[in-house]
């Protein structure tokens, strides 16, 4: 039997979530899941609506990257989630990034890794990116959606070249060999997301998990983005997703997840 096309019968016959990933919207092609679904949000769409893509024709990544996957071979969603005001964007992202990983192992068995703060790694390699983005009013985060690309079925010759000295991508049917349902996948990731968000919103923190997956801890990093200028040793993550990074002189400076990135 071939595996079912991304449609909104197959993805809502797979579902096993009580609530995330309703209602779902399936597109052949659109500009980027996570704009489209932001303004949804604005129009009062539910905690919890899905936006899935074939393809996207402006993809996002972190910092004004981009994502880039040919038709037909990425799975390409994005979430509405309306956290109380006390989360930040980059702490759901964090908890979405643990859900994927562990998605990942339970439904294929593969040893997927963490790389702090948003990258799934797999053998070392660029699987999957999560994008987490807050609308704010009176900086408090009206709603936060987050965009999963994770690299399904793209060929080698599919992938996007690194950046200079950045981590190569992978994909899993370059892992496993054989191309992978991508329903049956989205399942999966959905209901090892849904626990854990729902653990953040309850107070709970990624920390144990992001320790236990994560690659960064005991690596040497330097932070770009929006708080540059911090070089050091990944030490270890805070209970709120913060890294915390030993510098040279000995002093431990804390990193939050919200708008930096480890260069490679
Ligand atoms: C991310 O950004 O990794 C977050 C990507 C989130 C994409 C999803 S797709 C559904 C939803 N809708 C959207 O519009 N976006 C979200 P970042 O850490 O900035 O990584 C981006 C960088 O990864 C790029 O600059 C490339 O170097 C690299 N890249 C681009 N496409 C890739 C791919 N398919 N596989 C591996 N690396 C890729």
């Amino acid at each position: 039997m071939s595996a079912p096309t991304l449609t909104v019968e197959a993805i809502e016959a797979a579902l096993t979530t009580r609530w995330l990933g309703r209602p779902a919207y399936v597109f052949d092609a659109i500009g980027s899941t996570n704009v489209w679904l932001a303004e949804q949000a604005q129009a009062g769409a539910s905690e919890g609506t899905l936006a899935v893509a074939d393809v996207q024709t402006a993809g996002k990544g972190r910092l004004g990257r981009t994502w880039q996957a040919p038709p037909g071979t990425g799975l390409l969603f994005s979430l509405l989630l309306r956290p109380p005001a006390s989360l930040q964007a980059g702490q759901v992202a964090m908890a979405v990034s643990a859900g994927v990983a562990a998605g990942l192992a339970e439904h294929l068995g593969v040893p997927a890794r963490l790389k702090w703060p948003n990258d799934v790694l797999l053998n070392g390699r660029k699987l999957a990116g999560v994008l987490g983005e807050a609308s704010l009013l009176g900086g408090q985060a009206q709603y936060v959606i987050v965009g999963c690309g994770l690299n399904a079925n793209l060929e080698p010759q599919d992938f996007p070249p690194p950046p200079p000295g950045g981590t190569p991508a992978t994909s899993l049917l370059a892992e496993l060999g054989r191309p992978v349902d991508r329903v049956a996948l989205l399942q999966a990731l959905l209901a090892a997301i849904e626990p854990r968000y729902e653990a953040l919103r309850a107070g709970g923190s990624p920390q144990a998990e992001w320790r236990q997956l994560c690659v960064t801890l005991g690596q040497p990093v330097r932070v770009s983005g929006a708080t540059p200028g911090v070089e050091g040793v990944a030490e270890d993550i805070a209970p709120d997703g913060s890294l915390l990074v030993r510098q040279a002189d000995g002093r431990v400076v804390t990193v939050a997840a919200g708008d930096v990135s480890l260069r490679d």
